[in-house]
C-alpha cells in the first residue's frame, strides 16, 4: 500500500519509488527521499541528528508548518503563542487519502482546536494539511477555515522547509530587487527597516535571516551538482535562513549541521491575513527537484 502507517507518522510511496514520512506531531514532514541519477534514494530535506522526534519540542528541520504567527507573536490575538505558534507543536490527524495511483499519493491532515489550542488561541477555525508526492515532486497545501459566525480570523503561515544543501555553495534567486528585513540586525530599529536585495544571487555563507515581502513565488536554489525549485502559490513572502556559527546556540542543532541545509520558507509573513467568518484561505508550496 503506498499510504502505510506506524504509530506516530505515515509514510507514503510512490510507485516509482520516493517516499515522503510525515509526523502526525505538527503534521512534521521529516524526510522526502528521491532518487537521484544514479537510482539511489536520497533524502532531500535536512533534519538534525539532535531533532526531537517524540513530540517533546518541535523538530529541527523537515518541513514545519507555522501558524497562526511567525516568529515572536506581535498580533494582540496572538500574544499567548509561543515562537512561530501552535501548528508545529500539536498532533494531527490523518484525515483522508485524496489521491493514490500511477501519478502519485496525497493524504490529508486535520487540526481541530484542542482544549490547549484554544487556551492560547480562543478561535474557531480548523486546519488541513494537505501533502501530495509525485515522482519529482512535493506539494504541502495548508487550507485555513474560519468556522466562526462571527469574527475575524487573524493570522500568518509559512512552510518552515530546510532544503538539504551544501550551505556554502548554494545560492537562491530571484531575489533581487525585493524589499526584506533583516532580522540578524542587532537593533530592533534595524530589523524593522526595510532594505532591498541588490544580489542578483543570494549565498548564505554568511549568517542570514532574510524576510523578503512580496516575491515573485518561484525560487531556484541551487548548487554545485543539485537543485530544487520552490514554487509558492498564496504565500507572497519568502524567508532565506541559515545561522553558520549562530547554530551552535541551537540545542538540537547537530555538530555542523548548519553546513548542510539552506531554509527557504515560503509564507504570508508580512502583515496579517484576515479571514472573514465561514471562508478558507490556502496556501501552497511545491518542491521540484532539478537535478542530481
Ligand atoms: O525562519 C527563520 C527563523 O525565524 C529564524 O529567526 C530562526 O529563529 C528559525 O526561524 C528557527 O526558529 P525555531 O523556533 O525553529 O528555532
Amino acid at each position: 500500500m503506498p499510504v502505510n502507517q506506524e504509530q506516530d507518522k505515515y509514510i507514503l510511496i510512490h510507485p516509482k519509488g520516493p517516499t515522503v514520512t510525515i509526523l502526525l506531531y505538527g503534521a512534521t514532514i521529516t524526510s522526502w527521499k528521491v532518487p537521484d541519477n544514479s537510482g539511489t534514494l536520497q533524502d532531500r530535506l535536512f533534519v538534525s541528528s539532535k531533532a526531537k522526534l517524540d513530540g517533546t519540542q518541535p523538530v529541527r528541520g523537515g518541513i514545519p508548518v507555522v501558524f497562526p504567527c511567525f516568529g515572536a507573536p506581535v498580533h494582540p490575538d496572538h500574544q499567548k503563542l509561543p515562537q512561530h505558534g501552535f501548528a508545529r507543536k500539536e498532533t494531527w490527524s490523518y484525515d483522508s487519502t485524496v489521491m493514490d495511483n500511477e501519478a502519485g499519493v496525497s493524504v490529508r491532515f486535520v487540526l481541530n482546536p484542542n482544549e490547549t489550542i484554544q487556551a492560547v488561541f480562543p478561535k474557531a477555525f480548523r486546519l488541513f494539511y494537505v501533502v501530495t508526492l509525485a515522482e519529482h515532486q512535493l506539494s504541502t497545501d495548508i487550507h485555513v477555515e474560519n468556522t466562526s459566525q462571527n469574527d475575524l480570523l487573524t493570522f500568518q503561515a509559512l512552510l518552515h522547509t530546510y532544503i538539504r544543501a551544501p550551505a556554502d555553495q548554494v545560492i537562491v534567486a530571484p531575489l533581487q530587487g525585493l524589499k526584506f528585513h533583516d532580522k540578524t540586525d542587532p537593533t530592533p530599529e534595524g530589523r524593522a527597516t526595510l532594505q532591498e536585495e541588490s544580489r542578483s544571487a543570494v549565498d548564505v555563507r554568511k549568517f542570514t535571516d532574510s524576510v523578503y515581502i512580496d516575491g515573485p513565488g518561484k525560487y531556484d536554489v541551487s548548487w554545485p551538482g543539485g537543485g530544487m525549485e520552490v514554487k509558492a502559490v498564496n504565500l507572497k513572502d519568502v524567508v532565506v535562513w541559515n545561522p553558520q556559527e549562530e547554530g551552535v546556540k541551537i540545542g538540537d542543532m547537530e555538530s555542523d549541521g548548519w553546513k548542510r541545509y539552506v531554509c527557504v520558507e515560503p509564507g504570508h509573513v508580512g502583515g496579517f491575513i484576515s479571514l472573514e467568518p465561514g471562508k478558507t484561505w490556502i496556501g501552497q508550496q511545491v518542491l521540484t527537484v532539478k537535478s542530481g
